[in-house]
């Protein structure tokens, strides 16, 4: 089998369709500037800069709430169903079902709407892992619900339009970014079911009132039962476009089609086996499970090298066309600040960020390590790297791509666009050097330090997390001095001139190597590899966990940083 030649460069989206992506383009990015803000006032708060409970009507958890549920849940859901629903009509070329689109996209609007007013009302404030003994409103539960459901049609109503496609063309691959959007969107489904278990069974019935407590330490397994594949939802698309776009924008081709192919497919079957891996503190599971999820989670960093030495050699391949030379000197010949391949800025700032962010990620999935940095900044700094790093930006530039194609606009402010994602990188660099180094001196995440540790009234003032602190502050400032920039260009490229006809013209790499390896053509082992290593992972943690009797966790106290001991 041999790879598709893609035969059409540009292609018309349907005027309904367009409507719906940049609808999916645009409503999150609205919400984006709040959720940007509310990340400003974290730094603030936890430099110790704004010492009280809540900044002009945010209160501190309820700001932290909307941080993480828009940047991290919203963007990313609604760009992953726009961005599936571009390549599916891009690369499959048939019109999609725009009933089952537009279905999608009313259910993910309203479900985010129904989450968003008991957020706004400090009614919610459960931060985006919404934990038990936390309590929402039910009201924010049966969005996310709506918002979950709503994703799913638009996964289901590509499926019978990949089926046809099969059939008529049945010696030909599957196109590598169809793959990952299909991977992308089995990851989301397999996540999803556990953490409706726990919404529908678990916390609705007891945010409504109907029962009295909730099992907590199952809720938290089921959480991250959803929270780890989570991670990989929101890394998969772009990983599509550091396989199938990059190489192009470099001036090359794609090293090894092969490796896309293993990358989507082990995903795939690794993404979700390994949610312990954030509960390697969590007393109610028994080690032999942690160990067994340690494992796992080695094993899925493997893709991650297998790309990054890919993605490497397929700049290589770029920059060498271009006429770059030597063992190094060839880096020279990137497009690094090439204003109409500006995508390629995007995604390399990305990548650089990600060698830090996963190395951390190993050092989080070994246990002994993991119980110094665990519940820290460290966190956060690991988690800015990966999801802040690549995904947020290829995420936001992939956003600017589809608006400029689907509008027929051109860049607004190409010079300040091309910057962006370095001003980005930078400061995202130097808020995880904060937060890492006072991670492992033990600077908790997630608190109010404006209230304590920053506070020199405090008696729980730490002088010695200075140095920390300010360094987070600095570079927290930077990221939103890059994003005040990036809605710049984004707004400015919405409200420019039409320039073009509106078309969807995504960058398509050709494979260098076009491997035919049987066992990357066919999905089904893959899933059956998937349920069966979901079976061994989470059979015996859920019976130990359902049959146990805890204690109610301490009330939680928002005014203090300390559990309180009943
Ligand atoms: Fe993680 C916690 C382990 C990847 C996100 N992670 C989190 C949390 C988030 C998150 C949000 O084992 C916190 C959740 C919370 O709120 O509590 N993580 C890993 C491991 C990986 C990993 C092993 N994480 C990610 C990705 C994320 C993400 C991706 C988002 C998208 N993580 C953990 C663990 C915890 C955790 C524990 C829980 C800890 C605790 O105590 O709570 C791996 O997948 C990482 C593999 C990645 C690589 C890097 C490959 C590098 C590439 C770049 C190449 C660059 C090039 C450019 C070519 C091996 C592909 C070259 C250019 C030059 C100039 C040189």
């Amino acid at each position: 089998m041999r790879s598709a030649e893609h035969s059409f460069t540009q292609t018309n989206v349907e005027p309904g369709l367009r409507k719906i992506i940049l609808f999916e383009i645009l409503f999150p990015m609205v919400l984006l500037v709040l959720g940007i803000t509310a990340g400003f006032l974290q730094v603030l708060f936890r430099a110790g800069i704004i010492r009280s409970q809540s900044f002009l009507g945010i209160e501190y958890y309820q700001g932290l709430t909307l941080h993480g549920a828009i940047n991290a849940v919203v963007f990313t859901t609604f760009f992953a169903v726009a961005f599936g629903h571009a390549i599916i009509r891009f690369h499959l070329g048939k019109p999609l079902l725009l009933g089952a689109a537009w279905t999608s996209l009313i259910l993910m609007t309203s479900g985010t709407l129904m989450a968003a007013l008991p957020m706004l009302a400090g009614k919610a404030s459960v931060l985006y892992t919404f934990y038990p003994p936390l309590k929402a409103h039910p009201a924010f539960y049966i969005g996310l619900v709506l918002l979950v459901i709503g994703s799913w049609i638009a996964f289901f109503s590509w499926i019978p339009l990949y089926r046809q496609w099969k059939r008529e063309h049945f010696e030909t691959k599957t196109p590598l970014a169809v793959v990952g959007i299909f991977a992308t969107f089995i990851v989301w489904f397999i996540a999803t079911i556990p953490v409706a278990i726990e919404i529908i069974a678990l916390l609705i019935p007891w945010s409504l009132g109907w029962t009295k407590t909730v099992n907590v330490p199952l809720a938290r397994m089921l959480f991250w039962f959803f929270g780890h594949p989570l991670v990989y939802f929101w890394l998969l698309p772009a990983y599509v476009m550091y396989y199938t776009m990059l190489p192009k924008l470099a001036g090359g081709k794609l090293y090894s089609d092969f490796a896309g192919r293993f990358t989507f497919l082990w995903l795939v079957a690794f993404s979700a086996p390994i949610g312990i891996h954030h509960q390697y503190m969590e007393p109610a599971i028994s080690t032999t499970w942690k160990a067994v999820h340690a494992l796992f989670t080695l094993m899925v960093a493997i893709p991650s090298l297998v790309t990054a030495f890919t993605i490497a050699a397929s700049m290589e391949h770029g920059a060498r066309t271009s006429g770059g030379t030597g063992l190094f000197g060839w880096w020279r010949k990137l497009p690094y600040l090439d204003t109409e391949r500006w995508m390629f800025s995007y995604l390399f700032a990305g990548l650089v960020l990600f060698i830090p962010g996963g190395i951390t990620g190993i050092v989080n999935a070994s246990y002994n390590l993991d119980s110094v940095v665990h519940n820290t900044s460290w966190m956060p700094a690991h988690f800015h790297q990966t999801v802040a790093g690549p995904v947020f930006l290829s995420f936001i530039g992939g956003s600017l791509m589809l608006l400029t194609m689907l509008t027929g606009r051109d860049v607004a402010f190409k010079r300040v666009n091309v910057w962006i994602p370095y001003i980005w990188a930078l400061g995202i660099m130097v808020f995880s050097t904060g937060l890492f180094y006072g991670g492992v001196m033990g600077e908790p995440r997630r608190t109010n330090m404006g209230l304590s540790y920053a506070n020199p009234a405090s008696p729980l003032y730490r002088a010695d997390w200075t140095f920390a602190r300010m360094t987070g502050a600095i570079g927290g400032t930077i990221m939103v001095i890059a994003m005040l920039l990036y809605f710049g260009v984004f707004f400015g490229t919405l409200f420019s001139k039409k320039s073009a006809a509106p078309v969807l013209e995504l960058p398509a790499s050709e494979p260098y190597h076009d491997e035919d390896v049987a066992a990357v053509q066919n999905l089904r082992p893959w899933l059956v590899a998937a349920v069966l290593l979901l079976i061994l992972a989470y059979t015996m943690p859920f019976v130990e966990l359902a049959r146990g009797k805890y204690e109610g966790a301490p009330a939680y106290d928002p005014g203090s940083p300390i559990a309180q001991v009943r």
